[in-house]
């Protein structure tokens, strides 16, 4: 694509183009004081030389707009733009717009004349980055001027990021973009911009009002274009599109940029990525939704849900997302996290949950596609920073509404079996292998009437394990980390081996989680022997009894709610590793529980199962 300028303080124009073509002269032709509109241009002569070759490539690497020249009077130096430089300036990836001056007018032979057009037509189909040719003299002082209004108008208008030469239409980006702001001005959502939407929109943008006389014009013209531009009511979206795509494809094509610009759009028509200051978050602090933002989503929800059945349906969705550069949720980790109708729809729960998910990974990509989406408020107000962990410890208590919960376990235990089963997905008995990125799930749990939490599932692989282990900070983000284990006994081990590498982690690390066990099962009856060994050891160190479940049977055994109880409740259920040394200890009564489930080990361990439990309770108290 051409014709995206990196937006700095100044606009650099580089002008290079075969030896003794004219570039040095051309630059001293230029007007002293260069400005527009309120930026200064920057010219910069290049060197023919050899030795200077790098030197050029970075400076047109660097170009807002390129002028290339060739000399009225060579024509080699004309095929060289097709032969050589331009071929270059792709090769080196520049993508800035290029304006080609023919220097050295008054030395054109009067007999050799051929028009401009003529000459730069084939030219110009081949190379789309060619915004505009020019003929000229320094030494005639001849439409020197025009050559860098051209180059300066090329360089903050570009056309490209807005409309595609070769189907000739508008940039699915520019349509959204302007779908984006057609809903912003309209104000009372009936799908046209009336006379006062439009005046204000015109305020906004221009800095002045339209004269009745004008809006009248502006109307008349959609009007006999495109009979369903206007309406009674006003001008409607596809008007407007129209309007613009005026604008654009007939001048003045600043018009367009300039709206978008008033409305945050930067070069590549996204929203400017600084749009609230960055975010500094303590490893164990996570990012949430306002209820101010909540509240927008819910109004969203209802006015795009058509059918008014309080689902939004796939086409729903595409139309609610039609102003963003694309759907953020056709992409993983989105894809699949969040419960789904038969036809793909969504609830306001699996709504507001993939939303929560996405500010939870993502803050910024969550408040951006919140403002393309048409959130009125400030961005900042979308989003708080929740108390950091190691204070909800203190505290006792979590405040946060989303909860993110990381799932463990060894190769086929169930773990993404809980994840489906989370999000409402039935049972299936394909097993399909882990990845490389870690997988989510994210839904609503009722803890109470008033107490509506979401909980994300985070299902960590066997492989991920030693990842995670590697970095100081990974658990920060960890509201809750469960063990799965199936009925297997290498399972539980490997289970509780995981459990004791990510107990010992959160103690080196200060990023203590509480933890809890869950055994899945794939039918009822069985593993009751194998419960009575794992409730011992989780005993021993001071966590919850492992929970059974059977996610086959769809019996869940309200266990998200209980994730989330013990999530809330940061300082429970950490285990006890107390170093090394127990570590060790815990090892070897993992490994003799599986060996002999008999009650000399109970009595062995008794003691301080006993002590345990006693602790255990009086912090559940
Ligand atoms: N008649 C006429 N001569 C020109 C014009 N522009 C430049 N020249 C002459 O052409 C020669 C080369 O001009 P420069 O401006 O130095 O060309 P350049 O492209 O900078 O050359 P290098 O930097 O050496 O590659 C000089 O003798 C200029 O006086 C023009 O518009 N008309
Ligand atoms: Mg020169």
């Amino acid at each position: 694509m051409v014709g995206v300028r990196r937006g700095g303080d100044v606009v650099h124009v580089v002008v290079a183009g075969d030896s003794g073509t004219g570039k040095t002269s051309l630059v001293h032709g230029a007007p002293r004081f260069l400005h527009c509109d309120g930026v200064p241009i920057k010219i910069i002569d290049t060197s023919s030389r050899t030795e200077d070759t790098d030197k050029v490539a970075e400076e047109l690497q660097r170009a807002d707009s390129v002028v290339l020249t060739y000399a009225c009077d060579r024509s080699e130096t004309l095929e060289n733009l097709t032969t050589f430089w331009l071929p270059r300036l792709r090769k080196l990836e520049v993508k800035a717009p290029v304006i080609v001056a023919g220097c050295k007018l008054d030395l054109l032979d009067e007999n050799q004349q051929v028009s401009l057009e003529q000459v730069m037509s084939p030219l110009m189909q081949q190379f789309c980055e060619i915004q505009a040719c020019v003929e000229c003299s320094s030494y005639k002082t001849f439409e020197v001027r025009e050559v860098f209004f051209f180059a300066q108008k090329a360089a903050l208008y570009p056309m490209a990021p807005l409309h595609d030469q070769e189907s000739q239409t508008l940039t699915p980006r520019c349509v959204r973009a302007l779908k984006r702001i057609f809903t912003l001005c309209d104000h009372d959502k009936d799908g046209a911009l009336s006379n006062a939407e439009l005046n204000a929109f015109q305020v906004r943008c221009f800095n002045a009002p339209l004269k009745p006389h004008e809006i009248l014009d502006v109307k008349e013209v959609v009007k006999k274009n495109l009979s369903e531009g206007v309406n009674e009511r006003g001008l409607t979206s596809t008007g407007f599109l129209f309007l613009h795509a005026l604008f654009i494809e007939k001048g003045p094509l600043e018009a367009t940029w300039t709206v978008l610009k008033k409305f945050g759009y930067n070069y590549d028509v996204k929203l400017a990525a600084d749009l609230f200051p960055p975010l500094k978050l303590a490893p164990d602090q996570s990012v949430e939704l306002t209820n101010e933002a909540v509240d927008f989503l819910e109004t969203i929800f209802d006015e795009f849900d058509g059918d008014s059945d309080k689902v939004l349906q796939p086409h729903e969705l595409e139309e609610l997302f039609s102003s963003a550069p694309k759907s953020p949720w056709i992409e993983n980790p989105y894809k699949d996290a969040v419960e789904r109708n038969a036809s793909g729809g969504l609830s306001l729960d699996a709504f507001l949950s993939e939303w929560a998910l996405m500010t939870l990974l993502n803050p910024t990509f969550s408040v951006e596609n919140l403002m393309y989406i048409g959130y009125p408020g400030d961005p900042s107000s979308a989003i708080r920073v929740t108390r950091r962990r190691h204070m909800d410890r203190r505290k006792q208590h979590s405040e946060r509404n989303v909860l993110q919960c990381f799932i463990f376990g060894p190769m086929k235990a169930g773990k993404s079996a809980l994840l489906n089963c989370c999000i409402g997905r039935p049972y299936s008995e394909a097993y399909n292998p882990a990845t490389n990125e870690d997988r989510f799930a994210a839904n609503v749990v009722d803890i109470s009437t008033e107490n509506k939490k979401y909980i994300v599932l985070r299902e960590i692989s066997e492989g991920g394990v030693t990842k995670l282990l590697a970095n100081k900070e990974s658990l920060g983000s960890c509201d809750i980390a469960v063990f799965v284990h199936d009925r297997s006994d290498s399972s539980w081990k490997t289970s509780s081996e995981l459990l004791s590498k990510i107990a010992g982690h959160g103690e080196d690390t200060g990023f203590q989680v509480p933890c809890l066990t869950v055994a899945v099962n794939d039918d009822q009856d069985s593993f009751t022997m194998a419960i009575q060994e794992t409730t011992m050891v989780s005993q021993y160190i001071g966590v919850e009894a492992p929970m059974p479940i059977s996610v086959k049977l769809g019996d869940s055994n309200n266990i998200f709610h209980q994730i989330v109880t013990a999530a809330e409740h940061p300082h429970l259920n950490i285990p006890k590793t107390e170093g090394r040394k127990t570590c060790k200890q815990y090892h070897r009564l993992i490994d003799r529980s599986l060996m002999f489930v008999s009650v000399g080990v109970a009595v062995a361990f008794g003691l301080s199962v006993q002590g345990r439990m006693r602790q255990v309770k009086r912090q559940a108290l």
